[in-house]
């Protein structure tokens, strides 16, 4: 496996085209109960280009008021997330190295237009486990830097099926999604593409 800068490692490809639609099919299914909804930044409430849903025991989600942060139920339903689709948790298995169960999947929809800034994922309590990003839909170009915002910064693409592992020293690397290809994948028929975050958020 190619390690990039800070312990991150991309996994091209790792999804075949049958096992890309059975995970379309499962966010369908967990989208019908927990609609996306548009996420705002904390204090600005300024909306993100991003639309976002969740599944499993916990969620991440953000407003103006109260911030980031993860909660058992979703903001606008108030009810509790659906359950982790199995073929997830299975990935996680084979893949994170780490021995308990993810308890979030964050759910990103990118319309052609979405983007997502620079940031870090560091709402977890347990650092010990990786993220884990996999990508659906069109192509994107996806930045990570360093420990440091200011740090050097570099770009690759994320295409349909690939697996991104956030962990080790990488952990807590900046990262970021700068623009989406339109017209690059035909697994969703509208375009955009969808990102899972699989995520352990208590040690
Ligand atoms: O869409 C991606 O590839 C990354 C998403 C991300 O960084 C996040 O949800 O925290
Ligand atoms: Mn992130």
């Amino acid at each position: 496996m190619p390690v990039l800068q800070n312990g991150i490692r991309h996994l091209p490809g790792y999804l075949d085209r049958t096992a890309q639609e059975s995970l379309v099919a499962a966010v369908r299914a967990v989208t019908a109960e927990a609609p996306l909804f548009t996420p705002e930044m904390p204090v600005t409430g300024k909306p993100m280009t991003v639309r976002m849903t969740n599944c499993g025991p916990l969620g991440w989600v953000t407003d103006k008021q109260q911030g980031y942060r993860y909660q058992s139920f979703h903001p606008k339903t108030g009810e509790p997330w659906p359950a982790m689709p199995p073929p997830l948790l299975d990935l996680w298995q084979a893949i994170a190295g780490y021995p308990k169960p993810p308890e979030a999947c964050l759910v990103n929809f990118y319309a052609d237009d979405a983007r997502m800034g620079l940031h870090q994922d560091k709402d977890e309590t347990d650092f010990a486990a990786p993220v884990l990003s996999i990508s659906l839909g069109n192509t994107c170009l996806f930045r990570v830097g360093g420990l440091n915002r200011k740090d050097p910064t570099g770009s690759f693409k994320l295409s349909s099926g690939d697996i991104v592992v956030i962990g080790g020293e990488g952990r807590l690397a900046f990262h970021g999604v700068d623009k989406i290809y339109p017209g690059t994948s035909t697994l969703l028929k509208n375009g955009g593409r969808i990102n899972l975050t699989l995520r352990r958020v208590n040690s």
